[in-house]
C-alpha cells in the first residue's frame, strides 16, 4: 500500500507499506528517509534534529549526492554534494510488484535553474525497491550535445545499536583516502571499528561490505559503484550540526556507495551510467 502523508510541518512524503517492510520517500530530495523490516529497528539512521524543509537535505536516511560529491571542484561556494538532495523530484511511477515488493521510480530533470549551478541538460532517475531489501538505482541520463562528469553517492546513514560494538567487514586492504588527515592514503588490514571521527573514501573498489551491529548484520552491494565512503562525525562534528542530535553520533554509522575523486564517472552525449546500492539487513 502507498499512501500520500505529511509531517505537522506539512512536509510531504510517500508511506509504504507491504508484507516484508515499511518505508517513507519524500519527493523533496528524491529521499528514502526511514526502512524497517516489519518488527524490527529501522535499518536507516534518522537525527531526531533534522530538517524537514525544502532548502535542508533531511539528515539520515539515504541523501542522493549528485552530480558532485563533497565540495563542487569548480565553484566551492557551491552547496556541497549537488543540488539533487534539495531539489523536487517527480512521482513517475508506483508498481504494487507483489505482496512482498514495491517499486518507486522518482525523476529529476534539467532546469533554468540547475542549468545555473551545472551548465548541463540531463535526466536523473531514482528507482526504488522495497521488499525483505532496499534496493536503490541512480541512473544518469547525458541528454546534451556534449559529455560530462559527474561524482555521485548514496550516502546511506544506517542505525546502530552501540557504534562502540560495531565492525565493518569487506574493506580491509583496500585503499582509502583519509578526508581527515589532509586526503592522504592508507589502508587496513583488519575491519573497521569506529572509535573517534571517520571520513573515508575508499576508492577503485567494487567490494560489498557488512555492517556486524551487536544483534544484526546490514551487507551493503553495489552495483556500478568505484568508491565506498564511511563516515561518522564523533562527538565535536556532531555537536556542530544542528541537525544533528548530540548523541546521534553513538547511533549510526554511514556506508555510501559513490563514484568519487579519481572514480568520478564521464558520462557521453545520449548514454547513461547506474549505480545501485543493495541494502539487506540479516
Ligand atoms: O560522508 C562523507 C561527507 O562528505 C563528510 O565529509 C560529511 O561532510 C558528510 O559527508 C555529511 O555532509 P553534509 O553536507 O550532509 O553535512
Amino acid at each position: 500500500m502507498v499512501t500520500h502523508k505529511h509531517l505537522d510541518n506539512g512536509f510531504t512524503y510517500l508511506d509504504i507499506r507491504n508484507r516484508q517492510a515499511h518505508a517513507k520517500v519524500s519527493l523533496q530530495g528524491g529521499h528514502v528517509f526511514d526502512y524497517q523490516l516489519h518488527d524490527t529497528e529501522p535499518t536507516l539512521w534518522l537525527s531526531q534534529t533534522s530538517f524537514f524543509h525544502k532548502d535542508r537535505a533531511i539528515r539520515g536516511g539515504i541523501p542522493i549526492c549528485w552530480p558532485w560529491f563533497g565540495k563542487n571542484k569548480n565553484d566551492t561556494s557551491l552547496a556541497q554534494h549537488g543540488f539533487a538532495r534539495t531539489s523536487l523530484w517527480k512521482l513517475h511511477a508506483i508498481k504494487e510488484i507483489n505482496a512482498d515488493t514495491t517499486s518507486i521510480t522518482l525523476e529529476l530533470n534539467d532546469s533554468r535553474q540547475t542549468r545555473t549551478l551545472w551548465p548541463f541538460k540531463f535526466k536523473l532517475t531514482l528507482l526504488i525497491i522495497i521488499s525483505d531489501k532496499l534496493s536503490l538505482t541512480l541512473t544518469t541520463q547525458n541528454i546534451d550535445d556534449k559529455p560530462f562528469e559527474i561524482s555521485e553517492a548514496l550516502h546511506s546513514y544506517f542505525k546502530v545499536k552501540d557504534i562502540s560494538q560495531v565492525t565493518v567487514k569487506g574493506l580491509e586492504n583496500i585503499s582509502y583516502i583519509d578526508q581527515l588527515k589532509e586526503n592522504t592514503i592508507s589502508r587496513a588490514t583488519l575491519p573497521i571499528i569506529i572509535n573517534e571521527e571517520v571520513d573515508r573514501i575508499y576508492y577503485d573498489t567494487q567490494d560489498s561490505c557488512t555492517l556486524n551491529d551487536t544483534h544484526r548484520k546490514i551487507s551493503i552491494d553495489n552495483k556500478g559503484s568505484f568508491s565506498t565512503v564511511v563516515w561518522n562525525p564523533w562527538i565535536t562534528k556532531a555537536k556542530e550540526m544542528r541537525d544533528f542530535d548530540d548523541q546521534g553520533y553513538k547511533r549510526m554509522l554511514c556506508i555510501e556507495t559513490g563514484n568519487v575523486l579519481q572514480n568520478s564517472i564521464t558520462i557521453k552525449a545520449g548514454e547513461s551510467h547506474s549505480i545501485t546500492q543493495i541494502i539487506s539487513t540479516l
